[in-house]
C-alpha cells in the first residue's frame, strides 16, 4: 500500500516540482484517505484523487500600482480556484511577501476539504499577492487593492467565486477591492465576504475563525470528559485569528499567557484579557506587525526572536502561519504538561510534529479547527442570497452548531479505540462529500 501512496506523491512531485507547501497538504489528505479510495472502485475509475490534486483552473496576473512617491511598483497577484464541486470556488486572499503559487494552492487544496467539512454549499479556492502591506500607508493599499480587483472582477462573482479575507486582508481591504468590482461591474453583489456590517457583512464574521476554534476545542475537551474552564492556553500570533480566540477562551473561563509576531513573543502570567485584547486591534491597525509594544504598555515580558511554545500551557493554539510548529516545540511543550494541540492555523504544525502529536497526545488539524471562519462567510453569502442580516445570537447559534457537527464528522471518521484521530477524521469526512458530488458530475 505505502508503495502505491508514494508512487502517486511521486507522479505529483514529478509535476508540480518545486511546490514543498502543496506536496505537504496533498501527502496529509492521500494517507488519510487512501483506504476509503482503494475500497471504492468506483472512485478510482473515475481517477478522483488524480483529478482533485489538480486545480480546476488557476490565475496568474501582474499588479501594477503606484506608491506615495510616484514609483511604479509590481506584484504578482494569484487566485487558485481549485474545486467547484459542491459549490462555488471559495477562500481567503492573503496579502503577504512569502505567497506563492505553492502555498496558494496548498490552501486552496486544504480549502476544498474545509469548506466541504462545514456543512454548506462551498468549493475550494484562495488567492493573493506577494504584496506586503506592512509599513504601506492606506493610500498605497487602496492603489494595490484597486489594481489587483481590476484583473479579478473578471474571473469572480458571487455564483463563481466568493473571496475573502486571510494573512494581511481584513476589512479595509475588503472594502476597497468590494468598491472596485462594483464600480468595474456596476453590481451590488455578495462577491465577497467579510465585507463591513452597513454593506452587507455578517455580524460575528471578524471574530468567527477564532470563536469557532474554541468551540471545536470545547467539544474536544468534552469529548475527553474535560472542561475548559481553568485551562491555560498559549495562542501565537495578534492578528484576527488569535483575537478572536483569545475573546472567547476568556469567555469561557480559560486563560491565554501568550502571543507572538515576527519579532517574538510575549508571556502574560495574569492572563491577556479585558482592555488587553482590545489593543490587539490596535497592534494590527498600526500595520507595523510586531507585537513588542505589548510589553511596554502592559509590563508582560516579551522574549525576542522565540515562539510561545517553550512556555508551559494545557492547550497550545497555533493561529499564525503554516510550519510554525515543529516537532521539537511539539515536544517541548508535551514535556511541559500540554495535552492538547488545536491547530487553528492552516497547516501550523510541520508534518512530523504533527504525527508525533497524534501518538503523545490529542491533536486536530486546521481544516477542521478553523473552519468557523469560512463557515460564517457561508451565512453571510446566505445573508446576502436573502437580503437580510441575522442578528448576533443567530449567527453564533449556526456557527456552534457548525462547529459541533464537525467534531462529530471528525469522530464518526476518525475514532480508532477510545482515542480519535482527527487528522483522518477531518481528511475523510471532507473528502468523501467532495468525492461523491465529483462522480456525480461526470469526468469535468
Ligand atoms: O483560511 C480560511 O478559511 C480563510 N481565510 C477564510 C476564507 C473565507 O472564505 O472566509
Amino acid at each position: 500500500m505505502k508503495t502505491d501512496i508514494s508512487e502517486f506523491l511521486e507522479a505529483l512531485k514529478s509535476r508540480t516540482p518545486g511546490e514543498r507547501e502543496f506536496h505537504q497538504a496533498v501527502q496529509e489528505v492521500i494517507e488519510s484517505v487512501w483506504d476509503v479510495y482503494q475500497k471504492n472502485p468506483r472512485y478510482q475509475k473515475a481517477k478522483i484523487l488524480e483529478r482533485i490534486v489538480e486545480p480546476e483552473r488557476t490565475i496568474i496576473f501582474r499588479v501594477p500600482w503606484t506608491d506615495d512617491r510616484g514609483e511604479v511598483q509590481v506584484n504578482r497577484g494569484y487566485r487558485v480556484e481549485f474545486n467547484s464541486a459542491i459549490g462555488p470556488y471559495k477562500g481567503g486572499l492573503r496579502f503577504h511577501p512569502t505567497v506563492t503559487l505553492s502555498v496558494l494552492k496548498f490552501l486552496g487544496f486544504e480549502q476544498t476539504f474545509k469548506n466541504s467539512l462545514t456543512t454548506l454549499p462551498m468549493g475550494g479556492g484562495k488567492g493573493g499577492s506577494d504584496f506586503s502591506p506592512k509599513g504601506k500607508s492606506d493610500n498605497e493599499i487602496m492603489h494595490f487593492c484597486q489594481s489587483f480587483m481590476t484583473e479579478l472582477f473578471r474571473h469572480i462573482g458571487p455564483n463563481t467565486d466568493v473571496p475573502a479575507g486571510d494573512i494581511g486582508v481584513g476589512g479595509r481591504e475588503i472594502g476597497f477591492l468590494f468598491g472596485q468590482y462594483k464600480r468595474l461591474r456596476n453590481e451590488f453583489t455578495g462577491v465577497l465576504t467579510g465585507k463591513g456590517l452597513g454593506w452587507g457583512g455578517s455580524l460575528i464574521r471578524p471574530e468567527a475563525t477564532g470563536f469557532g476554534a474554541v468551540y471545536f476545542v470545547h467539544h474536544m475537551l468534552n469529548n475527553m470528559g474535560k472542561e475548559l474552564e481553568g485551562k491555560t492556553f498559549s495562542v501565537s500570533g495578534f492578528g484576527n485569528v488569535a483575537w478572536g480566540a483569545i475573546i472567547k477562551i476568556n469567555e469561557l473561563g480559560g486563560k491565554v499567557v501568550t502571543i507572538s509576531g515576527p519579532d517574538g513573543y510575549i508571556y502574560d502570567a495574569d492572563g491577556i484579557k479585558g482592555e488587553k485584547i482590545d489593543y490587539l486591534l490596535e497592534l494590527r491597525a498600526s500595520n507595523n506587525d510586531v507585537v513588542q509594544p505589548y510589553a511596554t504598555e502592559f509590563g508582560a515580558q516579551f522574549i525576542p526572536g522565540k515562539k510561545p511554545w517553550e512556555c508551559p500551557v494545557d492547550i497550545a493554539m497555533p493561529c499564525a502561519y503554516e510550519n510554525e510548529l515543529h516537532l521539537e516545540d511539539a515536544k517541548t511543550l508535551v514535556s511541559n504538561g500540554c495535552f492538547l494541540v488545536a491547530e487553528t492555523s492552516n497547516m501550523g504544525c510541520t508534518a512530523d510534529a504533527v504525527e508525533y502529536l497524534i501518538e503523545a497526545i490529542t491533536y486536530a488539524p486546521g481544516k477542521a479547527v478553523n473552519a468557523g471562519g469560512v463557515a460564517v462567510s457561508g451565512l453571510e453569502m446566505s445573508q446576502n442570497s436573502i437580503r437580510m442580516n441575522w442578528p448576533k445570537e443567530e449567527v453564533d447559534l449556526y456557527l456552534h452548531r457548525i462547529m459541533k457537527d464537525i467534531h462529530e464528522t471528525c469522530v464518526k471518521y476518525g475514532r480508532k479505540g477510545n482515542k480519535v484521530n482527527y487528522v483522518v477524521g477531518a481528511n475523510v469526512g471532507g473528502f468523501v462529500k467532495v468525492a461523491e458530488a465529483m462522480l456525480a458530475q461526470g469526468i469535468v
